[in-house]
């Protein structure tokens, strides 16, 4: 562990971002030929999300972009991640590309390389146009083509300056979230549905990399960014371990077997044959989705803490921290009951614990030998407003954030190969069925004026991009 004292330094390549998407910040939801995606219908379904609030403005970034990229520069950020609305650039999910929504990103990429800052581009992070949802959506085989049509759409247009490419972000989230608890969008409620979904995100990963290759300048590198859940048990005993063994597959091996290992986990065939045969999976998908990758990201908010339901109190609360749904995101697992790991908590009632982020990466330099690792997402939601003197003081981000890189710094020394970090988030923004209640920036946003201000974490955080070394934390 860091101890505050000894200076914790990092490669000098090493890559110092910040990550968004573009549901979460463009706003723009009906300029220049953009249809709705699956997040606009359900932030406009009452119910759906805190307050009913909505994508509709978000943070204006469509407008204001400049402004952000100046920001981004001014505090001394190497890289960005942001990712590709499909309804802007390919409205109804089918047909010609949209020159004006492409020109968005080729503005924003000319923006970002101006400034020195590594474009990094998230192909598809939720916003599934709504037209092919309406089609049947990701339990469907056809959106897995419509996918890589139109990642190929995109590294035609952007593959000569974008050189770091990601196909999905958090596929567990798109499948289980959205068609499994239907906390997020679609909002379906179908265990067999997002088994179905995940195989075809798990296709369209494969499909959308081979489409992104044959357009693509070479040197370009190719990766998927996973929520891998680092699972912990309450025990040692045989039912914890096999609760624990049930949960990893259901969050990572459902998309690393195939993607890394060209095959799903037969531990998960086992606990899913009461509910599906897996018969979508068809000859030939496990070779198409199993492609070479350039690099892993790894996305990592928190442990997993799980158990056999029998060894939990049954009327406990059900700690998974996923958001409230009386169905559960973990098909075939209602044998497995969530705890509440100990410690501190964000905002999110998500528990600080950075040794999760070093096993993480220590299990997946395993899991892929040699293939580099960036740290996608990582970050914290408190409560920052600001204060009389007009600064916002985030002692708290910062604490999570210096323990998080010393992780990484802890897994690089122990042989990890880990190339950058992309904290969550550059600002404060939409947070999907949260709404505007979770501020997870480091730039502040006042949702009135939409004025930006950097918070005392975003100057901690531009210092240790300039030096390449933690600064102390604030006394
Ligand atoms: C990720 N969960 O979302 C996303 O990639 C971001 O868009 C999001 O803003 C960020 O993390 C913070 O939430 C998640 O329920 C949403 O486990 C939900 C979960 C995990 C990640």
């Amino acid at each position: 562990m860091s101890d505050n004292v000894t200076p914790v330094t990092f490669p000098s390549s090493f890559l110092w971002g910040a990550a968004t998407s573009a549901y979460q910040i463009e706003g723009a939801v009906r300029e220049d030929g953009r249809t709705p995606s699956i997040w606009d219908t359900f932030s406009h379904t009452p119910g759906k999300t805190a307050d009913g609030d909505t994508g509709d403005t978000a943070v204006d970034h469509y407008h204001r972009y400049r402004e952000d990229v100046a920001l981004m520069a001014e505090l001394g950020l190497t890289a960005y991640r942001f990712s590709v609305s499909w309804p802007r650039v390919q409205p109804m999910g089918r047909g010609p590309a949209v020159q004006r929504g492409l020109d968005f990103y080729r503005r924003l990429v000319d923006e970002l390389l101006a400034h020195g800052i590594k474009p990094a581009i998230t192909l598809y992070h939720w916003d599934l146009p709504q037209e092919l949802e309406d089609a049947g959506g990701w339990p469907q085989r056809d959106t897995a083509y419509r996918f890589a049509e139109y990642a190929q759409m995109v590294g035609e247009a952007l593959g000569d300056r974008v050189e770091q490419w990601i196909t999905l972000n958090e596929p567990w989230c798109s499948a289980f979230l959205g068609y499994g608890s239907g906390v997020h969008a679609p909002g379906r409620t179908d265990a067999v549905s997002a088994l179905r979904a995940a195989h075809h995100l798990n296709l369209a990963h494969g499909l959308g990399t081979t489409a992104l290759r044959s357009v693509m300048p070479a040197r370009n590198t190719v990766a998927v960014s996973l929520n891998s859940s680092v699972v912990r048990t309450v025990s040692q005993e045989p039912a914890d371990l096999a609760a624990a063994r049930k949960i990893d597959d259901l969050a990572n091996g459902v998309f690393h077997g195939p993607i890394l290992h060209g095959a799903y986990p037969k531990t998960l065939l086992d606990s899913t044959a009461g509910l599906t045969d897996w018969s979508y999976v068809q000859a030939g998908d496990l070779k198409a989705i199993h492609q070479p990758l350039d690099a892993l990201g790894l996305n990592y908010y928190h442990p997993a803490l799980v158990s056999a339901a029998s060894n939990a109190d049954p009327d406990g609360p059900r700690a998974d921290g996923h958001g409230a749904s009386a169905y559960s995101p973990w098909p075939g697992a209602d044998d497995v009951a969530f705890h509440q790991t100990p410690g501190e908590q964000t905002e999110m009632g998500w528990t600080v614990d950075p040794t999760g982020l070093h096993e993480l990466l220590m299990r997946y330099s395993q899991e892929a030998p040699g293939l580099p690792l960036y740290v996608t997402e990582n970050g914290a939601a408190y409560v920052d407003e600001p204060g009389p003197d007009g600064q916002v003081h985030d002692p708290e981000r910062i604490a999570y954030l210096h323990g998080h890189l010393a992780a990484i710094r802890r897994a690089i020394t122990d042989g990890a190969d880990v190339r950058g970090y992309y904290l969550w988030s550059l600002m404060d923004n939409f947070e999907w069925a949260f709404g505007y209640a979770k501020r997870f920036g480091i730039v502040h946003v006042d949702y009135a004026t939409l004025k930006r201000t950097p918070k005392a974490s975003a100057r901690w955080y531009g210092r240790a991009a300039r030096t390449g070394e933690l600064p102390p934390l604030e006394g």
